[in-house]
């Protein structure tokens, strides 16, 4: 190659390379731009191995200046690249940026449900009087769900016609929560003052005023000196404070093979003060069964009957939870329909 044929190559070829790496937008772009200005095919490579052919002058002057055009290329190069490395770290920075000032987005807290708000509730009301909270297995066996209950083989209650029994034989669901206060008194001497809250389980049709799966809270009372004038007491106490303290308590006579004598409880009815209305019919609000413990049930537990006398009753806790939040549909409560459950977030 003519020797200043060479020299404007150089020339020709730094100012495009000037050119080219300055508008590098990208590092691929100037990845690109190197191959074009030094790569094997390029002009000033081609000069280079040109120089060899010329005589000694030309040779050296043509080499220094190759060597020089080289030297600017690869330190602009190398610039470059340190530019657009800077600028896509920046640009990671600011994808990755976070608003600190935007809002959060809050999960739904959810809340309790209204069963279980009731069920605090009462549990705290007797915890106050002094009572203590027991609990035990749902399924149970026929001592502590029936026959420490008084309740013998024949009793229509033992039939597959209101229990479920399970694949075991002589196992089933607990018809009530009386079967953990049998198991309180079987593993303690009196004094016993305990409830039960817990799930109970009937073969039942279901409607707007029964489930075959229900919740109750029973009291049980063993002492010294008990009567029934401290089973109504306890009951009067409850109501005043679940109801409010207008609320008058009444038990009427009633028979369960557990107790005796045996009563139903009611309390009147906080809409119509006990007149009678609409939800409640005659003045009175029914609440459960009540009764002094029979003679036989303590005995059954090992306790001297002759000595100690006892109270107890089973409160339904539906039952409570329509009267307090005035639910006219008891499936409603088990159903899980958010729309009815989303009423009572914030209630306490
Ligand atoms: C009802 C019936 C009642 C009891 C539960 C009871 C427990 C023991 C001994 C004696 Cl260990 N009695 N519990 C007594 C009378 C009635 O509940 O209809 N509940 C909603």
């Amino acid at each position: 190659m003519d020797p200043n044929e060479a020299a404007r190559t150089l020339e020709r070829e730094l100012e495009r390379g000037r050119e080219l790496i300055a508008a590098a937008g990208t590092l691929e772009a100037l990845d690109g731009a190197k191959i074009a200005l030094l790569g094997r095919k390029a002009p000033i490579p081609a000069v280079q191995s040109s120089i060899g052919s010329l005589p000694g002058d030309a040779r050296r002057e043509l080499g220094r200046r190759t060597n020089v055009a080289f030297a600017e290329l690869r330190s602009a190069l190398e610039a470059r690249r340190a530019e657009l490395e800077e600028g896509a770290e920046d640009e990671l920075l600011r994808a990755d940026a976070v608003d600190v000032t935007l809002p959060g987005r809050r999960p739904r807290p959810g809340s309790l449900h209204p069963l279980t708000l009731v069920q605090e509730r009462m549990v705290e009301i007797f915890t106050r009087m002094g009572y203590r909270v027991a609990e035990g297995p749902e399924i149970e066996d026929e001592w502590h769900n029936f026959e420490a209950l008084n309740i013998p083989p024949d009793h229509p209650a033992r039939t597959m016609k209101d229990s479920l029994y399970v694949d075991v034989p002589g196992l089933l669901l607990r018809t009530e929560t009386s079967a953990v206060q049998i198991r309180t008194m079987e593993s303690q001497d009196p004094p016993v003052y305990v409830v039960v809250p817990g799930r109970v389980y009937r073969r039942e049709a279901v409607d707007a005023t029964h489930l075959s799966v229900f919740h109750q809270l029973e009291c049980l009372a063993v002492d010294e000196g008990l009567s029934l004038a401290d089973l109504k007491g306890t009951l009067e106490a409850f109501a005043h404070e679940m109801f409010g303290p207008q609320i008058q308590a009444r038990i009427t006579p009633d028979y369960f093979p557990f107790v005796e004598p045996g009563a139903q409880m009611a309390v009147s009815c906080f809409i119509c003060n006990g007149v009678g209305c609409r939800v409640c019919g005659n003045g009175w609000l029914e609440q459960g069964g009540a009764g002094m413990v029979h003679p036989t049930v303590l005995e059954n537990c090992g306790y001297d009957a002759e000595r100690y006398t006892g109270f107890a009753f089973g409160l339904g806790i539906e039952r409570v939870a329509m009267v307090r939040y005035g639910v006219n549909d008891m499936r409603l409560l088990v159903e899980g329909d958010v729309r009815f459950l989303e009423q009572f977030e914030g209630v306490a």
